[in-house]
């Protein structure tokens, strides 16, 4: 009768399983770095949940986004064109969404410029860049998927009518694809076109993002004319163990000063870009190195590594970034997109949106060389409203205060934090050392007692902490030198139960000399759901998602916060309330 029992249970379970792999196998079909859920894609929102919508980072009025696509500057006008669901709120049914803006901060929203239609891109128009042809023409170049098993080709469209101020309607020519994969190449791991640069010989030159047995490639492709593209023998650079480089950006940028140069920029005292958007862990990393443009190469420095022990853009949630030059402020801006964090699909549909961009931000290389520096562009301090200011107050070991005065749910907040010792900085364990600083991050924790900190802010916060997200630093000592460890840490963000809710305690460490400067400054951008965070100057960018429960719109507070033995005083502290752009 037991065994009989047991059998039976187990038939019953796995008919369960079976149905449930049945079932399962018509949702979600897993695929490159977007989970699909067939039957979600174009369930439209029933309403648009307000809660956790961002007040001044870009987004469409509903639906799902994804990728930053084509960002350029023309003829007075700033364009943003993105991955985007016109039917639904997670990935899927994707067009090119298509936004103006004449300072980047207020912006239009026009109709979709690319949409599939064609042989070419009957399965999906997915990004690419812009580059604008010496004539001053723009033109885009995008990858199209040309079967239900994401065939992908490269494809060219271009403005229909140049004297439109907005470049409203984009026209796809019949001589598309421009690009078709040759048999080496992994035709389902071919996409994402960069914007284009020509070189000495006068041949355009771009990099297509693949794979080949695991191996991350940037494959370059020249043309004369802009239609026919031949594979050059080698990639421009690749990697092994990488996975699919997805979104690949490739720029020059000055040693001299923080100015932008534009993709085609050859001359003296530069260096160049390689980023990479690792489809493995959906993180956006670069390396700095030396294009040799005779042997068509781009060689990373030495100190500069591929793949995911590298350099990050952003150690939060960043992805599928896109820069381009600002010839209006002679600047290099990047876009990246910062998807939700909070949960099964069923949480977005109910919200109605899903997906955000991140405050465009100028990048320039730091001056030692070895890697980028990144600030919110300069326009976004026109949202800034009231302000609070202090300064030289002093905060002890466990000492916390508010900072009262300004909606803490909507800031732009500037602190100045400095020490008078590093005696105290905390041992930092040799164990350590193969960890990346994330998980250093989830050991060590803001309410840990330390020497040199914890130290920093406490955002997002309800009025008896039971939410917060503390974005602060801890400085270790370690055999040659010390370690600057800046944390943004989701897991005591929200009350809310959701298993599926990812919380992670994003970190990164801070290349700084304390022992000259004994200064370490913090800017967060707080917006609802979340905290975009630049330490030291833009040395270590950090950016959560996070859904608070208690700590919303009135009831959001913002405190400054001292766990570390050592006592800090905060120099100088700026704080703003942020105003809302037009948006429409
Ligand atoms: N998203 C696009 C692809 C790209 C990926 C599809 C990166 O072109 O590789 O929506 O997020």
């Amino acid at each position: 009768m037991e065994l009989f029992m047991k059998s039976s249970s187990l038939w019953g379970l796995e008919i369960y399983l079976f149905c449930f792999f049945i079932v399962l196998s018509n949702i979600i079909k897993v695929f490159a770095s977007h989970n699909i859920f067939l039957d979600l894609q174009s369930s439209s929102a029933i309403s648009v949940k307000n809660v956790h919508r961002t007040g001044f980072h870009f987004q469409p009025p509903k639906n799902w986004i994804n990728d930053p696509n084509a960002p350029m500057y023309y003829n007075g006008v700033y364009h943003l064109f993105y991955q985007y669901n016109p039917k639904g709120s997670v990935w899927g049914n994707i067009v090119w969404a298509h936004s103006v803006s004449k300072d980047l901060i207020n912006w239009i929203h026009l109709e979709p410029a690319i949409y599939p239609s064609k042989k070419f891109d009957k399965y999906g128009a997915w990004s690419g860049s812009a580059t604008i042809l010496p004539n001053n023409k723009p033109v885009i170049l995008y990858t199209g998927v040309v079967d239900s098993h994401d065939s992908q080709v490269q494809n060219y469209a271009i403005p229909a009518n140049l004297s439109d101020p907005f470049l409203r309607k984009w026209i796809k020519p019949n001589n598309n694809p421009l690009i078709v994969p040759d048999n080496s190449i992994n035709k389902t791991e071919f996409r994402d076109p960069t914007t284009a640069w020509m070189g000495q010989d006068g041949l355009w030159r771009i990099v297509i993002g693949s794979m080949r047995k695991h191996r991350g490639m940037a494959l370059l492709y020249r043309s004369r004319d802009f239609i026919k593209w031949a594979k050059a023998q080698h990639p421009l650079h690749s990697s092994p163990h990488t996975g699919n480089w997805e979104c690949p950006d490739f720029f020059p940028v000055s040693l001299k000063n923080t100015n932008g140069l534009d993709a085609s920029y050859r001359g003296k005292n530069v260096k160049h870009v390689l980023k990479n958007s690792l489809d493995v862990n959906r993180f956006d990393y670069y390396t700095i190195g030396m294009y040799d443009t005779k042997k068509d190469r781009y060689i990373p420095d030495n100190n500069s590594i591929d793949g995911s022990k590298g350099l990050r853009l952003d150690y939060g949630n960043f992805y599928a970034s896109k820069s381009f030059y600002d010839p209006m402020k002679n600047r290099r801006i990047v876009w990246g997109w910062t998807n939700e964090s909070d949960g099964l699909p069923d949480d977005e549909i109910k919200k109605g949106w899903a997906g955000i961009q991140a405050i465009p931000r100028k990048v320039w290389l730091d001056p030692s060389g070895k890697q980028l520096i990144q600030w919110p562009i300069e326009e976004l301090e026109t949202l800034r409203k009231q302000k609070i200011q202090l300064n030289n107050k002093k905060l002890s070991k466990g000492e916390m205060f508010e900072v009262e005065g300004i909606s803490a749910s909507q800031a732009d907040i500037e602190v100045s934090f400095s020490f008078s010792s590093l005696n105290k900085a905390e041992q930092f364990d040799p164990k350590w050392a193969d960890l990346y600083a994330q998980d250093v991050c989830a050991i060590k924790g803001s309410t840990i007692q330390g020497g040199l900190g914890p130290f920093g802010l406490a955002t997002l916060a309800s009025k008896n902490l039971e939410e917060y997200t503390p974005v602060f630093f801890r400085v270790f000592k370690a055999q040659k030198n010390y370690k600057v460890l800046m944390c943004s840490n989701a897991r005591r963000s929200t009350m809310r139960q959701n298993e599926a809710m990812y919380k992670p305690s994003f970190a990164g460490y801070v290349d700084v000399d304390l022992v000259d400067m004994k200064k370490l400054s913090l800017r967060s951008l707080i917006d609802n759901s979340v905290v975009e965070s630049f330490g030291a100057g833009g040395k270590t960018c950090i950016t959560s998602r996070v859904y608070p429960m208690l700590a919303i719109h009135n009831n959001a507070h913002l405190f400054v916060f001292n766990n570390g033995s050592e006592t800090i005083t905060i120099e100088t502290l700026n704080a703003w309330s942020m105003d809302v752009p037009k948006m429409h």
